[in-house]
C-alpha cells in the first residue's frame, strides 16, 4: 500500500461539532472527510459546503456527506458525535437510553465497515459512551479513546492565560477523571512558563480554587450563554489535536477517557487519564503521584463514571 496515500476520515454525527470537525480535518490536511448523519441529506448538505471552501483555502481534502454506513468502509479514523442533547423534561435514564441505543448501532456498523479504524467518541456522557462502544465493537482498547479532557484543559489553560495575562501558549494543563462536574483539574501539576500554577508570583489559593471551579463547570456556562446547544469549537479542535497526535504520530500527550485495566487502581472502565498518542492508538499511560486529597477527587470522579456503568448495565446495554 502506498503510505502516503491520504488517510480517510469519517464522522459519525454531522451536527455542530460534526461540521466544525470537517472542517477543521480539511485545514489540517489530515486527510479525505466522510460525514455521516441519519437526518436525510443534511451531511450532504454541509459536506459539498465545505467541500467548497477548499478551493478558496487552498485545501486537497475532498468532504462527503452519507446517509449510508457503507461509505464509511476502509475509514482510518473515526471521529464520534452522534447523540441527542437532553431535552426538557427528559430524565436522566432516558437521555442515557436514547444515546447508548443510538451508540449500540454506532457501533456495530464501525465494526463492520472499518474495524481497523482509530476511534474518538465525543458523544455524552462521553465515559460511559466511550465505555459502551468499546465493548458492543470489540475493537482493540488501544485504538478507542474519548475526548473530554482535552478540551477540559484547554478551558482551563484559557482561564489561566485571562488571569495571568500570559499567552495559552505558555500554558499546561493538567485534568484527570470523567467529563462532567466531578473533574479534576489539578493545579500542581499545570504550569505557566513552565512554574507550577501553585507557585506563579502573585497568584492566589482563592484564584486558583476559582478557576478549577470555572474549568469544572466550562460545558454548563457556555450552555447557559449559548440558550440552544453546547459548545462545539473548542470540543471540535480538542479531537483534532487528538486525531493529529495519532495519523502524525506525534506522541503528544494528552489527557483521553482510557480503557483502565488497574491504573490508578481502576479496572474495566473509561476514565480520563494522561495517554500518549502515536501510530499505534495509546501508546502510554502516565501514572503520577497523587496527594491524599488528589486521589479521593480522582475517586469520587471514577464512583460517578462507575454508576453511569452500573445505569447500562441496569438498562440491559452491558
Ligand atoms: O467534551 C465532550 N466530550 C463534549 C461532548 C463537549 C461538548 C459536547 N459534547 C457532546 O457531543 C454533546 O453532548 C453531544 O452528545 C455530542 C455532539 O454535540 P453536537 O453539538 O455536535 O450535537 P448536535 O449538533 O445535536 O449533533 C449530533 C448529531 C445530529 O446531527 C444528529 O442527527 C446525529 O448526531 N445523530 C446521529 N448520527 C448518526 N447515527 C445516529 N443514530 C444518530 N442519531 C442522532
Amino acid at each position: 500500500m502506498n503510505k502516503y496515500k491520504r488517510n480517510k476520515i469519517s464522522l459519525i454525527g454531522a451536527g455542530q461539532i460534526g461540521a466544525n470537525l470537517a472542517m477543521m480535518a480539511a485545514q489540517k490536511n489530515l486527510g479525505d472527510v466522510v460525514m455521516f448523519d441519519v437526518v436525510e441529506s443534511m451531511p450532504m448538505g454541509k459536506a459539498l459546503d465545505i467541500h467548497q471552501t477548499t478551493p478558496v483555502q487552498g485545501l486537497s481534502s475532498t468532504i462527503t456527506g452519507t446517509n449510508s454506513y457503507a461509505d464509511i468502509e476502509g475509514s482510518d479514523l473515526i471521529i464520534i458525535t452522534a447523540g441527542i442533547p437532553r431535552k426538557p423534561g427528559m430524565s436522566r435514564d432516558d437521555l442515557l437510553q436514547t444515546n447508548a441505543k443510538i451508540m449500540t448501532d454506532v457501533a456495530q456498523n464501525v465494526k463492520k465497515y472499518a474495524p481497523n479504524a482509530f476511534v474518538i467518541v465525543i458523544s455524552n456522557p462521553l465515559d460511559a459512551m466511550v465505555y459502551l462502544f468499546q465493548k458492543v465493537s470489540g475493537m482493540p482498547k488501544q485504538k478507542v479513546l474519548g475526548m473530554a479532557g482535552v478540551l477540559d484543559a484547554a478551558r482551563f489553560r484559557t482561564f489561566i492565560s485571562m488571569e495571568t495575562g500570559v499567552s495559552v501558549e505558555d500554558i499546561t494543563a493538567f485534568v484527570l477523571g470523567g467529563h462532567g462536574d466531578t473533574m479534576v483539574p489539578l493545579p500542581r501539576y499545570s504550569t505557566v512558563g513552565g512554574i507550577p500554577l501553585t507557585e506563579y508570583p502573585g497568584l492566589s489559593a482563592e484564584k486558583i480554587d476559582a478557576m478549577v471551579k470555572r474549568t469544572a463547570g466550562g460545558g454548563g456556562e457556555i450552555v447557559a450563554l449559548l440558550k440552544t446547544g453546547s459548545a462545539f469549537f473548542a470540543p471540535a479542535a480538542s479531537a483534532i489535536a487528538m486525531a493529529e497526535s495519532i495519523l502524525f504520530d506525534k506522541k503528544r500527550i494528552f489527557p483521553c477517557a482510557v480503557y483502565c485495566e488497574g491504573e490508578y487502581g481502576y479496572k474495566d472502565m473509561h476514565i480520563g487519564l494522561p495517554a500518549m498518542l502515536g501510530a499505534e492508538g495509546i501508546e502510554k499511560i502516565l501514572e503520577v503521584k497523587l496527594t491524599a486529597e488528589e486521589k479521593s477527587a480522582l475517586d469520587n470522579s471514577a464512583k460517578a463514571v462507575e454508576g453511569l456503568k452500573e445505569d447500562l448495565k441496569r438498562l440491559g446495554f452491558l
